[in-house]
Order: C-alpha cells, then structure tokens, then sequence
C-alpha cells in the first residue's frame, strides 16, 4: 500500500507532468518538459544532447506504457497513474534503497540527471538547479540546500539516487521528497 506521504507528492507530479492539462499524461507532456529543461541549459533543438535526451525519453515512455498505460490508448490516465504505482512501489519497503526499485523508477533519475547534465564525474551546482527547477516549474532554489545532501555545493548522481528513492518511497520527512517541489 502506498502511504499518504507517497500519495501526495505522486498526485504532486502527475499535475507537475500534465502540461497541457489533459487529465492525462502523453508523451507530448513528457516532451515538452524535457524540452523545457534543455532549451533552459542552452540546448539547441539540433544537438547531439537533444537527440539523446529524446531516445532516452522514448525508451522511458515505451517502458512505463508497458505498466501504466492499461487500456492502451497510449495516454495514462489519472486512474492508471495511480494503478500503476500502487503496482510498482506498494510492496516496497519504505527504507529500500535505490538499487531496489522498479527499473521503470530508476529510469527516472536518469532522465533528471540528464536534463541536470550530470555524470559521475561532474554534480549540478545550485545555479544548474535552479535552472532546470524553473524550467520545469517546481519551486525555488532554495531547496538546493536540502538536496545536496553532504553540503558540497553539488547535486551528485548518489545523492539524486537517494533523493529519487526517498521522493518515491518515503512517507517520513526527507530530503528527497522536495526533488520534484
Ligand atoms: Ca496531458
Ligand atoms: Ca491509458
Ligand atoms: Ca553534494
């Protein structure tokens, strides 16, 4: 069972995702965020970062359809969000770690990663976060600092694992819940 915490911030990302406001995730939201996000690192529709970015999100989406998308109408319906989640993390413990969830999830942080630019040589500074965090609506930069777990000055790829594994799975107080505002 999901709890109320995770209900809440899935609700929070579903109205986050739905761009245009069609009472259903598309592939066109997801592309248009991911636009969004790269047009705000400079970008250009034409570079070889956009077109990876693109195969990325087409593998993503043809992935999460498999389990989410139930009456294959290619849209996720509010219902099939949360169907689909339910199926995906309810059995999960809340303290699992990110090597424990759903490929589908895990997917996730390497779309985020990517729309940061960020490596496992290189974390995303707080200016870079603030950037992608406006592109994509979600709030201030202030939350930089609650993200950037060791207090660096860098988002690193361990530290959006763990943030992607407590938004998803935690139903306590975490850092991870504000990753997506
Ligand atoms: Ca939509
Ligand atoms: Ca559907
Ligand atoms: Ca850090």
């Amino acid at each position: 069972m999901l709890g109320d915490g995770q209900w809440k911030k899935l609700t929070h990302l579903f109205t986050l995702i739905d761009v245009d406001d069609s009472g259903a995730v598309e592939y066109t939201d997801l592309e248009t965020v991911m636009n969004r996000t790269l047009a705000a690192a400079g970008h250009a529709p034409d570079s070889i970062i956009h077109d990876g970015a693109g195969a990325m999100l087409r593998r993503f989406w043809a992935d999460f359809k498999q389990v989410a998308d139930i009456n294959r109408d290619d849209r996720i319906s509010r219902a099939e969000w949360f169907a689909c989640w339910e199926q995906l993390l309810g059995e999960e413990d809340a303290d699992a770690l990110f090597d424990d969830l759903p490929p589908a999830v895990r997917q996730i942080h390497l779309l985020v990663a990517q729309a940061l630019g960020i490596n496992d040589l290189r974390g995303a500074d707080s200016a870079t976060w603030a950037r992608f965090a406006g592109s994509v609506g979600i709030g201030e930069a202030a939350t930089f600092a609650r993200l950037d777990l060791d207090g660096n000055g860098l988002i690193s790829v361990d530290e959006l694992q763990q943030l992607t594994a407590e938004f998803f799975l935690s139903n306590e107080d975490a850092p991870g819940n504000a990753l997506f505002g």
